[in-house]
């Protein structure tokens, strides 16, 4: 974790109170954020409610006192939702960090024992790695709810799902199973506590999420720089194929068509076998790029 953000002392505070913890809660849409907020905070603060349609608009932050420490909890729109743009919501959920000022301890990536660890929840872990950076696994916990519905170990639930289990391994702050019942509560902060104190209190800032948007443009801008190159390519391959066709067609339509025909139809021959040669060259330069890279081939 980074030195920067280890900047709490608990020097001030009364004997017998804890530093500030603040949480915040991620995940898809109708996995059980907000039920779940509402379970650590011991109170309907948040709206959750049964049914497909997601409720949870904005960020939303609320806070209380458990077992003598200030608890700040951040609910959040969740993602996969049909009926918003990702991008959309991710704009949303980057508010969390402003209204977890100075900074989340942690992050709580909400999932239901319900669902199967899929390749689009996966996506979703990875899109919500992307938006915080580099250090977010520094300061992530998964959260699995409907813990009460689990047959089994909750250990047997994650080793069945090898990306499941290498995603818990990356996570700093492990997981924990929550069921829909408050005696749950002190074991998870308790994890969390115990977790942030071997840290120094470190905790995720603006900064961080500041760098990771700069470094996701850099990303998009290479990539976007790498797609004109090729329509650049592309373009002067067709225009020079269309060039030396329509010579060859205006002198072999000489003997039996007009030389302008034989040029038309020589220009657009031309064209088309150059643009087709330009899409197998890109093409055969990606996988060549890709053989250089890809972890699968090492
Ligand atoms: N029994 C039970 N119900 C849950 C649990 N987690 C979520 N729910 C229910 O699932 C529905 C969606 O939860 P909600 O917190 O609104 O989902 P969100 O979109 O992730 O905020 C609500 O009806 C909750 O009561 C859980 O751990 N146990
Ligand atoms: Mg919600």
């Amino acid at each position: 974790m980074s030195d920067s953000s280890k900047k709490e002392g608990d020097s001030l505070l009364p004997a017998d109170e804890k530093p500030e913890l603040r949480i915040v809660l991620l995940g898809k849409v109708r996995v059980g954020k907000s039920f779940s907020g509402n379970t650590i905070l011991g109170k309907d603060l948040f709206h959750s409610k049964p049914g497909l349609s997601p409720v949870t608009e904005k960020c939303q932050k609320e806070m209380g006192n458990i077992n003598n420490q200030n608890v700040v909890v951040v609910d959040t729109p969740g993602l996969l939702s049909i009926d918003k743009t990702e991008e959309e919501i991710v704009r949303k959920i980057k508010k969390s960090i402003k209204l977890a000022k100075p900074g989340p301890h942690v992050f709580l990536i909400v999932l239901s024992v319900r669902d199967k660890y899929t390749k689009k929840v996966e996506d979703m872990v990875k899109s919500i790695c992307d938006t915080f950076g580099k250090n977010t696994m520094d300061y992530t916990m998964v959260l699995f709810t409907r813990g009460e519905e689990l047959k089994g170990t909750i250990e047997d639930f994650i080793c069945r799902n090898e990306n499941l289990h290498e995603l818990i391994n990356k996570c700093d702050y492990g997981y924990h199973l929550l069921h829909n019942c408050p005696e749950q509560v002190p074991e998870l902060l308790k994890k969390i506590n115990d977790k942030v104190q071997a840290e120094e209190g470190s905790y995720y800032t603006a900064e961080m999420l500041q760098e990771a948007e700069t470094a996701l443009q850099q990303v998009q801008n290479a990539a976007e720089g790498e797609r004109q190159s090729k329509l650049a390519c592309i373009r002067t391959a067709v225009l020079s194929g269309m060039g030396v066709g329509c010579l060859l067609g205006y002198l072999a339509g000489e003997g039996q068509i007009t030389s302008t025909i034989g040029a038309a139809l020589g220009a657009v021959g031309g064209g088309l076998l150059c643009a087709a040669v330009a899409g197998i060259v890109i093409s055969a330069k990606k996988k060549c790029k890709c053989s250089n890279t890809c972890s699968c081939l090492v």
